[in-house]
């Protein structure tokens, strides 16, 4: 999974991306190159099957966090966006717009003033009028190759394109379109930027988080019509207590009025806006955490394991996590009746511990 955060600069994604990275540096990306890591989604369940199974290692579920410079003011007192901006965007699963709400007069805003709704409109309305070029070149393309050739493919494709192109021109994004699955796997190769899901993450200082509840509101009413998910962080205070303890950052967190870390809200909010879950796989070689689709099948998740084991799968021993923790084995399990055999069709549940049985 890939996410990736954008914003104009000087918003703070390279100080989030600190905190979220184990270097916990202090911020800087002058060469103006995006930053890639990889990060382990902490997991408690999977620490206490560790606990219980003492394997050789323990694999947490990673992410790809993108840290994508590029917005910045140009000699013309303009914030212009390139082609190799978008691209770069274009390559993540989902979004994070990073907004600058915190004030600091020695820090440069590019459009010169604080305005957190004017900032987010300005990147969606970037990211909406890149689709609806490539929508319309894309259409009248399709359009002459379906007279020529009986290609069945884009003959599908055309209605769900202009289907795209009238809600784009009403001014909305494609996330909001209610499309069906088959049409987002239809579109997956054009990677529309406004179909990608979409977090706004805005940056305040620690003088304001008495305030965030109600700025936080404001902008969600503001925002209704696009889909996104808005969530408050703290950069700064993030990237110092990102360099303590554990124990300490928890006890400055409360201090702060901090509930979650941007780490964990970033996770969360990453897997809720990609309808993600995960199961495990357990044994004295490793404990394992798995990053699948919610709907995915038994199958397809042995397939995310080894395609060996899709093309050959048989059955899926399963128990949920907490019935194991419950009854502390796997033949305590059985006894109990609580771990069974399932076929393929079989829908994984969060946090099912699964062994595949393979021909
Ligand atoms: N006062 C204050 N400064 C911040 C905060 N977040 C970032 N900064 C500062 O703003 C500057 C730009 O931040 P940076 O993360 O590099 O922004 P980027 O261009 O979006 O990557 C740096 O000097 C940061 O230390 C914040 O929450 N409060
Ligand atoms: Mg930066």
């Amino acid at each position: 999974m890939q996410i990736g955060l954008v914003g104009l600069q000087y918003s703070g994604k390279t100080t989030l991306f600190n905190t979220l990275s184990e270097k916990h540096s202090e911020a800087s990306n002058a060469k103006e190159e995006t930053s890639i890591e990889i990060v382990k989604v902490p997991d408690d369940r999977l620490e206490n099957l560790t606990k219980v199974f003492n394997p050789l290692k323990q694999v947490n579920a990673t992410i790809e966090i993108f840290d994508i410079p590029g917005l910045k003011m140009s000699e013309d007192n303009k914030v212009k966006i390139t082609s190799n901006f978008l691209t770069s965007v274009r390559n993540n699963d989902a979004l994070f717009y990073i907004v600058r709400s915190f004030k600091d007069d020695g820090v440069l805003h590019p459009m010169d003033s604080i305005n957190s709704l004017r900032d987010i409109e300005f990147l969606e309305t970037e990211f909406l009028l890149s689709d609806l070029a490539f929508l319309e070149t894309r259409i009248e393309k399709i359009k002459k190759e379906i007279l020529k050739s009986k290609d069945e493919r884009l003959k599908r494709e055309l209605p769900v394109l202009e289907k795209c192109m009238a809600h784009c021109e009403k001014e909305l994004p494609i996330r909001t379109m209610g499309m069906d699955e088959n049409d987002v796997k239809l579109l997956s190769g054009y990677q529309l930027l406004t179909l990608k899901p979409l977090a706004i993450a805005v940056n305040y200082d620690e003088d304001s988080i008495s305030n965030v509840d109600s700025e936080i509101k404001q902008l969600k009413d503001k925002l209704q019509k696009s889909g996104a998910a808005i969530i408050p962080f703290f950069a700064k205070i993030e990237l110092e207590l990102s360099k303590l303890s554990d124990d300490d950052r928890a006890v400055f967190m409360q201090d702060y009025g901090i509930k979650e870390s941007a780490l964990s809200k970033i996770l969360r909010t990453s897997y809720e806006m990609l309808g993600l879950h995960s199961f495990f796989t357990v044994g004295e070689d490793e404990c394992r955490a798995w990053t699948i689709k919610k709907k995915y099948t038994a199958q397809q998740a042995a397939g995310v394991i080894h395609t060996d084991f899709y093309n050959r799968f048989i059955r899926a021993e399963v128990v949920h996590y907490d019935d194991f923790m419950k009854y502390g084995s796997f033949g305590k399990c059985k006894e109990a009746g609580v771990w069974r055999l399932e076929g393929k069709e079989y829908i994984v549940k969060d946090g099912d511990i699964l062994n595949i049985r393979h021909s």
